[in-house]
Protein backbone atom coordinates (compact mmCIF):
# COMPACT_ATOMS: atom_id res chain seq x y z
CA UNK A 1 0.00 0.00 0.00
CA UNK A 2 1.03 3.51 -0.64
CA UNK A 3 0.12 5.38 2.70
CA UNK A 4 0.11 9.01 3.34
CA UNK A 5 0.56 9.93 7.22
CA UNK A 6 0.04 13.52 8.51
CA UNK A 7 1.05 13.97 11.76
CA UNK A 8 2.75 16.98 14.20
CA UNK A 9 6.90 16.10 14.10
CA UNK A 10 6.91 16.87 17.70
CA UNK A 11 8.06 14.77 20.70
CA UNK A 12 4.56 14.95 21.24
CA UNK A 13 3.30 11.32 22.01
CA UNK A 14 0.67 11.77 18.72
CA UNK A 15 3.99 12.31 16.50
CA UNK A 16 5.78 9.54 18.36
CA UNK A 17 2.95 7.18 17.16
CA UNK A 18 2.39 8.33 14.28
CA UNK A 19 6.04 8.04 13.03
CA UNK A 20 6.62 4.85 14.61
CA UNK A 21 3.54 3.27 12.78
CA UNK A 22 5.51 4.52 9.74
CA UNK A 23 8.51 3.02 10.45
CA UNK A 24 6.39 -0.27 11.26
CA UNK A 25 4.94 0.12 8.45
CA UNK A 26 7.67 0.41 5.79
CA UNK A 27 9.38 -2.37 7.53
CA UNK A 28 6.93 -4.70 6.27
CA UNK A 29 6.78 -3.27 2.64
CA UNK A 30 4.79 -0.30 2.33
CA UNK A 31 5.35 2.95 0.66
CA UNK A 32 4.63 5.13 3.62
CA UNK A 33 4.65 9.36 2.73
CA UNK A 34 5.01 11.68 6.09
CA UNK A 35 3.28 14.84 5.48
CA UNK A 36 4.74 17.64 8.02
CA UNK A 37 6.01 21.10 8.50
CA UNK A 38 9.28 19.68 9.52
CA UNK A 39 11.34 16.68 9.84
CA UNK A 40 10.10 14.02 12.68
CA UNK A 41 11.56 13.75 15.40
CA UNK A 42 11.69 10.15 15.94
CA UNK A 43 12.03 9.77 11.91
CA UNK A 44 15.58 8.80 12.68
CA UNK A 45 16.27 6.14 10.38
CA UNK A 46 16.43 5.07 7.10
CA UNK A 47 14.40 3.26 5.19
CA UNK A 48 13.66 2.85 1.37
CA UNK A 49 10.11 2.38 1.90
CA UNK A 50 9.94 5.69 3.88
CA UNK A 51 9.39 9.15 2.78
CA UNK A 52 9.37 12.99 3.95
CA UNK A 53 6.99 15.48 2.31
CA UNK A 54 7.61 18.81 3.93
CA UNK A 55 4.38 21.60 3.88
CA UNK A 56 5.69 24.78 2.69
CA UNK A 57 4.51 27.87 4.35
CA UNK A 58 4.55 30.97 2.49
CA UNK A 59 4.53 33.86 4.53
CA UNK A 60 3.23 37.15 3.73
CA UNK A 61 2.91 40.43 5.86
CA UNK A 62 -0.88 40.64 5.22
CA UNK A 63 -1.19 36.88 6.89
CA UNK A 64 -0.84 37.64 10.69
CA UNK A 65 -1.95 34.00 11.27
CA UNK A 66 -0.45 31.94 8.40
CA UNK A 67 -2.53 29.63 6.98
CA UNK A 68 -0.92 26.43 7.84
CA UNK A 69 -4.27 24.31 7.09
CA UNK A 70 -4.56 25.76 3.20
CA UNK A 71 -1.01 25.06 2.15
CA UNK A 72 -1.08 21.41 4.36
CA UNK A 73 -4.09 20.50 2.51
CA UNK A 74 -2.22 22.07 -0.54
CA UNK A 75 0.47 19.35 -0.20
CA UNK A 76 -1.61 16.55 0.59
CA UNK A 77 -3.26 17.17 -3.12
CA UNK A 78 -0.01 17.04 -4.27
CA UNK A 79 1.44 13.81 -2.90
CA UNK A 80 -1.65 11.78 -3.19
CA UNK A 81 -1.63 13.05 -6.67
CA UNK A 82 2.19 12.80 -7.77
CA UNK A 83 2.91 9.68 -5.46
CA UNK A 84 -0.20 7.74 -6.53
CA UNK A 85 -1.29 7.46 -2.77
CA UNK A 86 -3.97 4.70 -1.89
CA UNK A 87 -4.77 6.40 1.62
CA UNK A 88 -4.19 9.26 3.53
CA UNK A 89 -4.05 8.53 7.90
CA UNK A 90 -3.73 12.06 10.02
CA UNK A 91 -3.10 11.73 13.58
CA UNK A 92 -4.64 14.59 15.76
CA UNK A 93 -7.67 15.98 14.42
CA UNK A 94 -6.77 19.68 14.72
CA UNK A 95 -6.24 20.56 11.72
CA UNK A 96 -5.34 17.17 10.01
CA UNK A 97 -8.88 16.10 9.78
CA UNK A 98 -10.01 19.39 8.46
CA UNK A 99 -7.36 19.89 6.06
CA UNK A 100 -7.82 16.80 4.95
CA UNK A 101 -11.63 17.10 4.06
CA UNK A 102 -10.24 19.71 1.95
CA UNK A 103 -8.01 17.61 -0.10
CA UNK A 104 -10.45 15.01 -0.25
CA UNK A 105 -12.92 17.52 -2.11
CA UNK A 106 -9.85 18.99 -4.06
CA UNK A 107 -8.70 16.06 -5.45
CA UNK A 108 -12.81 14.36 -6.31
CA UNK A 109 -12.80 17.16 -8.84
CA UNK A 110 -9.81 15.11 -10.56
CA UNK A 111 -11.74 12.30 -9.88
CA UNK A 112 -9.36 10.83 -7.69
CA UNK A 113 -10.99 9.20 -4.58
CA UNK A 114 -8.83 9.13 -1.49
CA UNK A 115 -10.03 7.35 1.59
CA UNK A 116 -9.42 9.42 4.89
CA UNK A 117 -8.45 7.61 8.23
CA UNK A 118 -8.66 9.54 11.26
CA UNK A 119 -7.03 8.84 14.33
CA UNK A 120 -8.00 10.78 17.79
CA UNK A 121 -5.12 11.10 20.05
CA UNK A 122 -6.50 12.75 23.33
CA UNK A 123 -5.97 16.51 23.76
CA UNK A 124 -7.29 17.32 20.20
CA UNK A 125 -10.73 16.53 22.19
CA UNK A 126 -10.19 16.49 25.71
CA UNK A 127 -8.69 20.32 26.29
CA UNK A 128 -8.48 21.73 22.44
CA UNK A 129 -10.92 20.24 20.36
CA UNK A 130 -14.11 20.87 22.60
CA UNK A 131 -13.39 24.79 22.60
CA UNK A 132 -15.95 26.11 20.97
CA UNK A 133 -13.38 28.28 18.66
CA UNK A 134 -12.77 24.58 17.16
CA UNK A 135 -15.79 22.51 18.21
CA UNK A 136 -17.88 23.15 14.99
CA UNK A 137 -14.72 21.87 12.80
CA UNK A 138 -13.61 18.95 14.86
CA UNK A 139 -17.64 17.24 14.64
CA UNK A 140 -17.49 17.86 10.81
CA UNK A 141 -13.56 16.86 9.87
CA UNK A 142 -14.35 13.59 12.28
CA UNK A 143 -17.83 12.97 10.86
CA UNK A 144 -16.14 13.09 7.11
CA UNK A 145 -13.57 10.86 8.16
CA UNK A 146 -13.63 7.27 6.31
CA UNK A 147 -12.44 5.81 9.44
CA UNK A 148 -12.02 7.14 13.12
CA UNK A 149 -10.13 5.85 15.61
CA UNK A 150 -9.12 6.34 18.76
CA UNK A 151 -6.38 5.65 21.14
CA UNK A 152 -8.37 4.37 24.17
CA UNK A 153 -12.25 3.55 24.84
CA UNK A 154 -12.32 6.69 27.21
CA UNK A 155 -11.21 8.68 24.78
CA UNK A 156 -14.15 6.83 22.68
CA UNK A 157 -16.16 7.43 25.16
CA UNK A 158 -15.19 11.06 25.71
CA UNK A 159 -15.53 11.35 21.97
CA UNK A 160 -19.07 10.90 21.34
CA UNK A 161 -20.10 12.57 25.34
CA UNK A 162 -18.15 15.98 24.25
CA UNK A 163 -19.15 16.43 19.99
CA UNK A 164 -22.09 14.86 17.47
CA UNK A 165 -20.42 11.97 16.46
CA UNK A 166 -22.35 10.07 13.91
CA UNK A 167 -19.45 7.49 13.38
CA UNK A 168 -18.59 4.70 14.49
CA UNK A 169 -14.91 4.66 16.09
CA UNK A 170 -12.70 1.88 16.49
CA UNK A 171 -10.02 1.85 19.69
CA UNK A 172 -6.81 1.13 18.79
CA UNK A 173 -4.45 1.48 21.60
CA UNK A 174 -0.73 3.13 21.57
CA UNK A 175 1.79 0.72 20.64
CA UNK A 176 5.73 0.08 21.83
CA UNK A 177 8.43 -1.52 19.64
CA UNK A 178 9.54 -3.76 22.59
CA UNK A 179 13.30 -4.30 20.89
CA UNK A 180 13.91 -1.06 21.25
CA UNK A 181 12.63 -0.59 24.49
CA UNK A 182 13.63 -3.00 26.65
CA UNK A 183 15.52 -2.92 30.19
CA UNK A 184 19.46 -2.45 29.46
CA UNK A 185 22.30 -2.75 31.79
CA UNK A 186 23.49 0.43 32.41
CA UNK A 187 24.15 -0.08 35.62
CA UNK A 188 27.59 3.21 34.95
CA UNK A 189 24.25 5.72 34.31
CA UNK A 190 23.01 3.94 38.18
CA UNK A 191 25.84 4.80 39.76
CA UNK A 192 26.37 8.17 38.43
CA UNK A 193 22.84 9.17 39.39
CA UNK A 194 22.39 7.39 42.20
CA UNK A 195 26.27 7.10 43.98
CA UNK A 196 24.08 5.13 46.95
CA UNK A 197 22.59 3.04 45.32
CA UNK A 198 19.08 5.45 46.21
CA UNK A 199 15.78 4.51 44.47
CA UNK A 200 15.42 6.44 41.46
CA UNK A 201 12.04 8.34 40.48
CA UNK A 202 11.35 9.28 36.67
CA UNK A 203 8.74 11.54 35.29
CA UNK A 204 8.84 12.36 31.20
CA UNK A 205 6.06 15.19 30.17
CA UNK A 206 6.16 17.77 27.86
CA UNK A 207 5.44 20.16 30.85
CA UNK A 208 2.28 21.09 30.75
CA UNK A 209 -0.23 22.12 33.25
CA UNK A 210 -2.28 19.29 32.19
CA UNK A 211 0.70 17.19 33.32
CA UNK A 212 0.35 18.17 36.67
CA UNK A 213 4.42 17.75 37.06
CA UNK A 214 3.92 19.62 40.98
CA UNK A 215 1.98 16.91 42.37
CA UNK A 216 5.02 14.47 40.86
CA UNK A 217 7.89 16.33 42.37
CA UNK A 218 5.27 16.64 45.78
CA UNK A 219 5.23 13.08 45.80
CA UNK A 220 8.75 12.51 45.20
CA UNK A 221 9.84 14.80 48.85
CA UNK A 222 6.98 12.33 50.43
CA UNK A 223 9.28 9.31 49.14
CA UNK A 224 12.27 10.89 49.74
CA UNK A 225 11.21 11.53 54.01
CA UNK A 226 10.98 8.17 53.87
CA UNK A 227 13.97 6.53 51.80
CA UNK A 228 16.82 7.74 50.09
CA UNK A 229 15.89 8.35 46.24
CA UNK A 230 16.46 10.64 43.46
CA UNK A 231 14.24 12.19 40.51
CA UNK A 232 14.64 12.35 36.98
CA UNK A 233 12.85 14.93 35.19
CA UNK A 234 12.68 14.58 31.29
CA UNK A 235 11.05 16.77 28.85
CA UNK A 236 10.71 20.16 28.75
CA UNK A 237 7.55 22.44 27.98
CA UNK A 238 5.79 25.79 29.33
CA UNK A 239 5.84 24.54 33.21
CA UNK A 240 9.51 23.91 33.28
CA UNK A 241 11.11 26.78 35.05
CA UNK A 242 7.88 26.91 37.61
CA UNK A 243 8.87 23.29 38.33
CA UNK A 244 12.52 24.04 39.08
CA UNK A 245 11.39 26.97 41.16
CA UNK A 246 8.84 24.52 42.94
CA UNK A 247 12.40 22.52 43.70
CA UNK A 248 13.34 25.09 45.26
CA UNK A 249 10.40 26.08 47.37
CA UNK A 250 10.12 21.84 48.67
CA UNK A 251 14.18 21.87 49.48
CA UNK A 252 14.66 18.90 47.08
CA UNK A 253 17.14 20.41 45.02
CA UNK A 254 20.05 18.50 45.67
CA UNK A 255 17.84 15.10 45.04
CA UNK A 256 16.13 16.49 41.59
CA UNK A 257 17.92 16.25 37.95
CA UNK A 258 16.31 18.12 35.35
CA UNK A 259 17.44 16.55 31.91
CA UNK A 260 15.19 18.48 28.73
CA UNK A 261 14.63 16.55 26.41
CA UNK A 262 16.43 13.11 25.54
CA UNK A 263 16.83 11.11 22.57
CA UNK A 264 17.68 7.38 24.29
CA UNK A 265 14.92 7.64 26.74
CA UNK A 266 15.15 4.24 26.83
CA UNK A 267 18.80 3.83 28.86
CA UNK A 268 17.30 6.18 31.08
CA UNK A 269 14.42 4.31 31.77
CA UNK A 270 16.65 0.86 32.01
CA UNK A 271 17.60 2.11 35.57
CA UNK A 272 14.45 3.54 37.02
CA UNK A 273 12.38 2.06 39.72
CA UNK A 274 9.26 4.17 39.49
CA UNK A 275 7.53 6.12 36.75
CA UNK A 276 4.97 9.05 38.13
CA UNK A 277 2.23 10.26 35.65
CA UNK A 278 0.16 12.11 38.16
CA UNK A 279 -1.42 13.92 34.72
CA UNK A 280 -5.42 15.48 34.78
CA UNK A 281 -6.17 14.25 31.65
CA UNK A 282 -4.21 11.56 29.35
CA UNK A 283 -5.99 9.19 26.70
CA UNK A 284 -3.03 6.82 26.91
CA UNK A 285 -0.05 6.96 28.41
CA UNK A 286 1.95 6.31 25.88
CA UNK A 287 5.39 7.71 27.87
CA UNK A 288 4.24 5.45 31.16
CA UNK A 289 3.84 2.44 28.20
CA UNK A 290 7.46 3.17 27.16
CA UNK A 291 8.23 3.20 31.01
CA UNK A 292 6.99 -0.20 31.40
CA UNK A 293 8.46 -1.55 28.40
CA UNK A 294 11.55 -1.30 30.74
CA UNK A 295 10.05 -2.47 33.21
CA UNK A 296 9.33 0.26 35.89
CA UNK A 297 6.14 0.20 37.37
CA UNK A 298 3.66 2.78 37.65
CA UNK A 299 2.41 5.28 40.20
CA UNK A 300 -0.25 7.69 38.39
CA UNK A 301 -3.89 9.04 38.21
CA UNK A 302 -6.78 7.23 37.70
CA UNK A 303 -7.74 9.76 34.79
CA UNK A 304 -8.41 9.67 30.99
CA UNK A 305 -7.09 5.86 29.82
CA UNK A 306 -5.10 5.34 31.93
CA UNK A 307 -6.92 2.58 34.18
CA UNK A 308 -6.49 0.49 30.69
CA UNK A 309 -2.72 0.81 31.03
CA UNK A 310 -2.02 0.45 34.40
CA UNK A 311 -3.64 -2.19 36.58
CA UNK A 312 -4.39 -0.86 40.28
CA UNK A 313 -1.97 -3.36 42.67
CA UNK A 314 -0.11 -5.07 39.91
CA UNK A 315 2.08 -3.20 37.58
CA UNK A 316 1.39 0.04 39.68
CA UNK A 317 -1.44 2.08 41.80
CA UNK A 318 -3.98 4.35 40.48
CA UNK A 319 -4.78 7.58 42.29
CA UNK A 320 -7.45 10.25 42.14
CA UNK A 321 -6.14 13.65 40.56
CA UNK A 322 -4.01 15.55 42.91
CA UNK A 323 -4.27 12.89 45.86
CA UNK A 324 -0.49 13.51 46.60
CA UNK A 325 -0.90 10.94 49.65
CA UNK A 326 -2.51 8.62 48.33
CA UNK A 327 0.31 8.21 45.39
CA UNK A 328 3.10 8.81 47.97
CA UNK A 329 1.99 6.00 50.12
CA UNK A 330 1.77 3.62 47.12
CA UNK A 331 5.47 4.93 45.86
CA UNK A 332 7.03 3.66 48.69
CA UNK A 333 4.83 0.59 49.03
CA UNK A 334 6.62 -0.23 45.80
CA UNK A 335 9.84 0.69 46.45
CA UNK A 336 9.92 -1.91 49.72
CA UNK A 337 12.52 -3.91 47.85
CA UNK A 338 10.40 -7.11 48.72
CA UNK A 339 7.74 -5.55 46.39
CA UNK A 340 9.43 -4.08 43.73
CA UNK A 341 11.24 -7.22 41.47
CA UNK A 342 7.12 -8.30 41.40
CA UNK A 343 6.01 -4.88 40.23
CA UNK A 344 8.81 -4.84 37.64
CA UNK A 345 7.52 -7.88 36.41
CA UNK A 346 4.16 -7.01 36.13
CA UNK A 347 5.09 -4.08 34.28
CA UNK A 348 7.05 -5.69 31.27
CA UNK A 349 4.21 -8.22 31.27
CA UNK A 350 1.25 -5.43 30.74
CA UNK A 351 3.39 -3.73 28.03
CA UNK A 352 3.72 -7.22 26.07
CA UNK A 353 0.21 -6.75 25.55
CA UNK A 354 0.79 -3.75 23.29
CA UNK A 355 3.91 -4.86 21.05
CA UNK A 356 3.78 -3.35 18.29
CA UNK A 357 3.71 -6.33 16.23
CA UNK A 358 0.18 -6.86 17.87
CA UNK A 359 -1.29 -3.55 16.97
CA UNK A 360 0.21 -2.83 13.87
CA UNK A 361 -2.31 -5.44 12.12
CA UNK A 362 -4.91 -3.25 13.71
CA UNK A 363 -4.00 -0.64 11.12
CA UNK A 364 -3.51 -2.61 8.45
CA UNK A 365 -6.87 -4.12 8.90
CA UNK A 366 -8.48 -0.79 8.59
CA UNK A 367 -6.65 -0.03 5.84
CA UNK A 368 -7.87 -2.65 3.80
CA UNK A 369 -11.37 -2.14 5.19
CA UNK A 370 -11.12 1.22 3.60
CA UNK A 371 -9.95 0.26 0.58
CA UNK A 372 -12.49 -2.49 -0.03
CA UNK A 373 -15.39 0.41 0.84
CA UNK A 374 -13.66 2.25 -2.21
CA UNK A 375 -13.35 -0.69 -4.36
CA UNK A 376 -17.37 -1.78 -3.64
CA UNK A 377 -18.36 1.98 -4.19
CA UNK A 378 -16.69 1.89 -7.59
CA UNK A 379 -18.29 -1.54 -8.50
CA UNK A 380 -21.58 -0.02 -7.34
CA UNK A 381 -21.69 2.87 -9.46
CA UNK A 382 -20.21 1.23 -12.51
CA UNK A 383 -23.62 -1.67 -12.77
O1 LIG B 1 0.53 14.18 26.17
C1 LIG B 1 0.52 15.16 25.43
O2 LIG B 1 0.21 16.27 25.81
C2 LIG B 1 0.88 14.97 23.98
C3 LIG B 1 -0.25 14.34 23.27
C4 LIG B 1 -0.09 14.41 21.77
O3 LIG B 1 -1.12 14.33 21.12
O4 LIG B 1 0.97 14.52 21.20
O5 LIG B 1 -0.41 12.99 23.71
C5 LIG B 1 -1.65 12.39 23.57
O6 LIG B 1 -1.49 11.34 22.61
C6 LIG B 1 -0.66 10.26 23.04
C7 LIG B 1 -0.52 9.28 21.88
O7 LIG B 1 -1.74 8.76 21.48
C8 LIG B 1 -1.27 9.62 24.29
O8 LIG B 1 -0.47 8.54 24.73
C9 LIG B 1 -1.33 10.68 25.39
O9 LIG B 1 -1.97 10.11 26.52
C10 LIG B 1 -2.16 11.87 24.92
N1 LIG B 1 -2.08 12.95 25.91
C11 LIG B 1 -3.16 13.37 26.60
O10 LIG B 1 -4.27 12.88 26.47
C12 LIG B 1 -2.92 14.47 27.57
Amino acid sequence: MKIGIVLYPTYGGSGVVATELGKGLAQKGHSVHFITYSQPSRLDCFNENLYYHEVDLLTYPLFHYPPYELALASKMVNVVKFEKLDLLHVHYAIPHASAAYMAKQILAEDNISIPVITTLHGTDITLVGKDPSFEPVVTFSINQSDYVTAVSEDLKKDTYSHFNIKKDIKVIPNFIDLIKFRKMKKDHFKKAICPNDEKLIVHTSNFRKVKRVDDALRVFQGIINAMPAKMLLIGDGPERANMEMLCRELDICDDTRFLGKQEAIEELLSVADLFIMPSEKESFGLAALEAMACEVPLISTNAGGLPELNINGKTGFLSDVGDIEDMTKNALFILQDENLTEFKQNALQRAKDFDISKILPQYEAVYNEVLDMKKNLVTDLNH
